[in-house]
């Protein structure tokens, strides 16, 4: 299945006029920044998409299949093609291994440029037991109380770095499910110093060129300690490695009420904020779609983000990955609005007249900052988020385009009802 570019544009044209008019409208409200610029940056925004986030996900209680999930890793990039046809923000993919082991890698690496597609972070996997392991990691990995099952995990990171080395990844991300789940269980001190033990090993192997990014979780699936549990043990991890090791932020590991804007403000000042696993949650980890339960938080998040991309030039341009896990929707439509939730968050934030912000922060005028914000929220930027996507070929509205040309149904018919694809 490969969406080709007229059928874009002949999609395009029935919205067409309706657009230019919204898009002309809102241009010529806006005096205090250049759309232009705005346009420009959202065309630059790349969004990996997780390999293990385009077949039905499940939870213990259920997986419900979708029908014509990609099977194969050849399948899976074929889908992120055709988000990417349809969006122009989903140039990368992030690979889970040994979920996305490629069998052929000049094969696969011809099909992902055939879809302008990258590799982005690879992600080791030391939760899950495969089946012809020596060690289990029940009781964990790289914080193992045993140094042989530390070892098995070490040297499963540094195949995960030779993997996204032939493919041209350039990052590597370790999210460790290692915890305990009872008072007593672990001692935490020996765990942590495990694990930075086994993280520097990790670290000292990556290639000159690449990133570690250190994922932290509070709970799940261990339910009493997570060795990585937070930001701040995150960094120390980070800054026990050197300065290519950095935090990454899953918005949905987070507990209640956390205020993650101030972490990222926080890792950007420090030069330490790697990347992001973009979703959304109401309670836990729940990996929804971006955007979908608490969008004001998300535009503060790009808040900081514009503000310390600006100013934070000791921090690299972080890393943009969605992690989601579609339980009761089409992956591939659920991706279409995380990404363009992603965009209108951006756009949103471009939009806050940072020059004010700072002039009313400066006095203390605590309504004028509320009302900066509130002015840049309430602006609805779609037409710019369409007119980015017009000017990079793609669909002015890309969820009614992927369903008038029946998708999901296409890739039925090529892969039957059946297929099921590797991932949570
Ligand atoms: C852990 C996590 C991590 C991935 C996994 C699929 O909850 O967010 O990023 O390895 O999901
Ligand atoms: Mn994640």
């Amino acid at each position: 299945m490969k969406i080709e570019q007229d059928q874009i544009s002949t999609i395009n044209k029935t919205s067409w006029q309706q657009h230019n008019e919204a898009f002309d409208h809102l241009a010529s409200t806006i005096k205090h920044i250049d759309v232009e610029d705005i346009i420009s940056t959202l065309a630059e925004f790349q969004i990996a998409i997780p390999s293990w986030a385009l077949g039905a996900g499940g939870t213990r209680f259920g997986r419900f299949r979708f029908g014509g999930e990609p099977a194969t890793l050849a399948q899976k990039l074929n889908d992120i093609g055709v988000l990417h046809s349809l969006t122009g923000s989903a140039g990368a993919v992030s690979l889970h291994i040994p979920w996305d082991i490629p069998e052929d890698y000049k094969a696969i690496k011809e099909i992902a440029s055939s879809h302008n597609i990258e590799f982005d972070a690879v992600n080791s996997n030391t939760f899950q037991d495969q089946p012809d392991a020596q060690h289990s990691y029940k009781f964990g990995s790289l914080s193992h109380i045993h140094r042989d099952i530390r070892n098995q995990a070490i040297a499963h990171n540094k195949e995960v770095i030779d993997i996204g080395t032939k493919l041209g990844s350039k990052s590597l991300t370790i999210w460790l499910a290692d915890g305990s789940s009872f008072p007593g269980q672990h001692n935490f001190q020996k765990a942590f110093s495990h694990t930075r033990e086994s993280i520097v090993d990790i670290y000292n192997y990556m290639p000159e060129d690449w990133k570690l990014f250190i994922e932290y979780k509070p709970y799940e699936p261990n339910f009493y300690s997570t060795v990585i549990q937070d930001w701040g043990t995150s960094l120390l991890l980070a800054n026990a490695c050197g300065e290519r090791a950095f935090t990454l932020v899953d918005l949905g590991h987070h507990l209640p009420n956390t205020n993650i804007e101030q972490i990222v403000a926080t890792l950007m000042l420090h030069g330490k904020l790697g990347g992001f696993h973009f979703n959304d949650s109401k309670y836990g980890d729940d990996d929804l779609t971006v955007g979908a339960i608490k969008p004001y938080a998300l535009f503060l998040i790009f808040n900081e983000l514009v503000y310390g991309m600006k100013h934070n030039t000791n921090n690299p341009t972080p890393s943009w990955m969605i992690d989601a896990s579609h339980n009761i929707k089409d992956p591939l439509e659920d991706l279409l609005q995380s990404l363009d939730a992603a965009m209108i968050a951006y756009a949103k934030a471009m939009l806050i007249d940072q020059k004010k912000l700072s002039e009313a922060q400066q006095s203390n005028d605590v309504s004028r900052c509320q009302e900066i914000l509130k002015d840049a929220y309430l602006t609805d930027v779609r037409p710019i988020v369409q007119q980015a996507r017009l000017n990079v070929s793609a669909a002015l509205h890309p969820l009614e385009a992927y369903r008038s040309l029946n998708v999901r149904k296409q890739l039925i018919k090529e892969r039957g009802l059946k297929t099921a694809a590797t991932g949570l």
